[in-house]
């Protein structure tokens, strides 16, 4: 494995490339276009700047989150075979620049939900937050009223606000698509796209549904083994893979998080590994708050996590996740949500940590 941190670039990002090369043994980062939209083909000459900005602070680009795939290819409209194209074109110009890992996902109108994006701790942190009550006051057919009648100036986060003035155009547009078509618009983006990623070797590595069920009514289809495994036999070209993020799949308890690694050996080209901690696992009551990344601050044990990782032999980027705001970083202005800098350095540090006690004391064992 390696160990990368997720940078939205300098435009963006609060976050500097001179201070991820600090953290320990970070080597790459996982970084995107992040002013370009969904749909849009990625120049080469964007690209060539991104990467020489990185490599001249001594890293490298390990892959990128994400390319976003847009609606039209989601929902499989008329349009859709030109937004491949240039998906496809974007592609080319990644491989054409050694970039080999793209992430993506396939969720409708909503990338991830949380309810409340700064959840104060007891110590100070605060960390991003899903309680099912306060997604339940929200009437998807008149997200405007539901908005103000949410309590406690909770916000919904992960709704980009220039998605949010269309949101009614966004679920109209979604309306046919239910899970069989989603999963259907998406093999057929797959094997649309597959020729180039077998030329260029490039790695696709779908990120599962946050949280782990349907939203607003919206299908949600990357959420368990049973439907990620039915994606990787619909499409066997081994580029078409997974990121495996614990936080996103562990939205739901039943997902078994280590016997998911080892059913996806092979297949898995990206991991986010970070930790949830459930204040209430009844499902109509349901909360979980995001935690730091070491087992005993949440519900997931992080060693068998790391674990699975190692025995089924990952060799791709590996990242810290969403980590709690720390050290006055709380009210930094511009800090993406989830994406300080300090708890993410903590986590990258934590989980090469279980990665060298593992690797040390199976060489160990074997050489008994
Ligand atoms: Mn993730």
């Amino acid at each position: 494995m390696e160990m990368t941190f997720r940078w939205y670039g300098s435009k963006f990002d609060t976050v500097t490339l001179k201070q991820i090369r600090q953290i320990p043994g970070v080597t790459g980062v996982i970084t995107t276009l992040y002013d370009t939209t969904p749909g849009e083909m990625w120049t080469k000459d964007a690209i060539r700047a991104l990467k020489q900005e990185v490599e001249d602070n001594g890293l490298h680009i390990s892959g990128i989150e994400s390319v976003n795939v847009c609606d039209s290819i989601k929902v499989g409209d008329k349009d859709r075979d030109m937004y491949i194209e240039n998906y496809i074109k974007t592609l080319e110009h990644l491989g054409e620049e050694g970039i080999h890992m793209v992430c993506y996902n396939f969720m409708p109108v909503f990338d991830w939900t949380r309810t409340e994006l700064a959840r104060r701790n007891p110590d100070g942190s605060t960390v991003l937050a899903y309680n099912q009550h306060a997604i339940d006051q929200i009437d998807p057919s008149d997200f405007g009223a539901s908005m103000e009648r949410m309590a406690n100036g909770q916000t919904l986060a992960g709704w980009e606000p220039e998605r949010m003035a269309k949101i009614k155009e966004l679920f109209e547009m979604y309306k046919d698509t239910d899970g069989e078509k989603l999963f259907q618009n998406l093999v057929y983006f797959l094997k649309a796209i597959m020729p180039t990623c077998d030329k260029y070797d490039i790695n696709m590595a779908i990120h599962p549904d946050d949280p782990a069920w349907s939203v607003f009514g919206l299908t949600r289809i990357i959420n368990s083994e049973k439907n990620i495994l039915r994606l990787m036999d619909a499409v066997p070209d081994t580029h078409n893979g997974v990121t495996f993020c614990s936080g996103s799949y562990g939205t739901n308890l039943e997902n078994d998080l280590p016997h998911m690694i080892r059913v996806l050996k092979g297949r898995i080209h990206f991991a986010h590994v970070r930790n949830l901690r459930f204040n209430n696992t009844n499902k109509a009551d349901l909360d979980f708050q995001e935690a730091c990344h070491i087992s005993k601050d949440g519900n997931f044990d992080m060693y068998e996590i790391v674990r699975a990782l190692y025995e089924t032999g990952f060799d791709g980027p590996i990242r810290p996740d969403h980590g709690r705001m720390i050290w006055d970083e709380v009210d930094k202005p511009g800090v993406m949500p989830g994406y300080g800098l300090y708890d993410r350095a903590l986590g990258a540090t934590y989980i090469q940590g279980l990665w060298e006690a593992i690797e040390k004391s199976e060489t160990r064992l074997l050489n008994k």
